[in-house]
C-alpha cells in the first residue's frame, strides 16, 4: 500500500460540496482516506479571478499505480464539471493534484511527482503542514515544515473550516 498526498482546489459554485464529492469519489475508486487537512480559503495564485479558492489536502492509502491514479482523478475532475482552458490557469469546479506518492520520484510526460511547484505555494504547503509536517520532500530533501519556513510566497491562507 502507498500513501498518496493530494491537493484539492476549486473556486466555482458550491466549493465545499465539490471538495467533499471529489473526496467521496476518490475513496470509492482509489482506497482508504487516512488523513485530511483543514479547508483553507485562498486568492487565485498566478491568475486573476474574482472568486477565491478553497484548498484542502487529503491522504489516501492505495495500491493503485501513479498513472492509473491520474486517469481516475482526471475522470473525477471531468465528472464534476471541470472545463480546462488550454495552457493557462483558470477558474474551475475542482482540481485534483497528486503532490506526493510515498517518496517516489516520477518524471514522465503526463505526471511529475512530487508536484514541481509545492515549495512555491503556500496554498499547498499550509494544508500539507496539517497532515505531514515532517514528510521529507524526496527531491529537495527538506521537510514540509522547512519548505514552509523557506517559502517566499506571501499569499494569505485563511482557515475556512477545521
Ligand atoms: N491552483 C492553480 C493555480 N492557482 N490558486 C489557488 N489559490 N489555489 C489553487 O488550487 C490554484 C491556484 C493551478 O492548478
Ligand atoms: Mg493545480
Ligand atoms: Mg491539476
Amino acid at each position: 500500500m502507498a500513501k498518496v498526498y493530494f491537493l484539492l482546489g476549486g473556486n466555482l459554485s458550491e466549493r465545499e460540496k465539490y471538495l467533499s464529492d471529489a473526496i467521496q469519489q476518490m475513496v470509492s475508486k482509489l482506497g482508504v482516506l487516512v488523513a485530511s487537512s483543514s479547508i483553507y480559503e485562498t486568492e487565485p495564485w498566478g491568475f486573476v479571478h474574482e472568486l477565491n479558492f478553497l484548498n484542502q489536502v487529503v491522504v489516501i492509502e492505495t495500491c493503485i499505480a501513479p498513472l492509473d491514479i491520474l486517469d481516475v482523478t482526471q475522470q473525477i475532475e471531468k465528472d464534476l464539471g471541470r472545463v480546462r482552458k488550454k495552457n493557462q490557469y483558470s477558474e474551475r469546479t475542482i482540481d485534483i493534484d497528486m503532490l506526493f506518492y510515498e517518496d517516489k520520484i516520477i518524471s514522465s510526460e503526463r505526471l511529475i511527482v512530487p508536484h514541481p511547484r509545492i515549495q512555491e505555494r503556500l496554498f499547498a504547503l499550509v494544508p500539507m503542514l496539517d497532515v505531514a509536517a515532517d514528510l521529507i520532500h524526496p527531491v529537495l530533501e527538506k521537510s514540509i515544515r522547512q519548505l514552509h519556513e523557506l517559502c517566499a510566497d506571501s499569499m494569505e491562507v485563511k482557515k475556512y473550516r477545521a
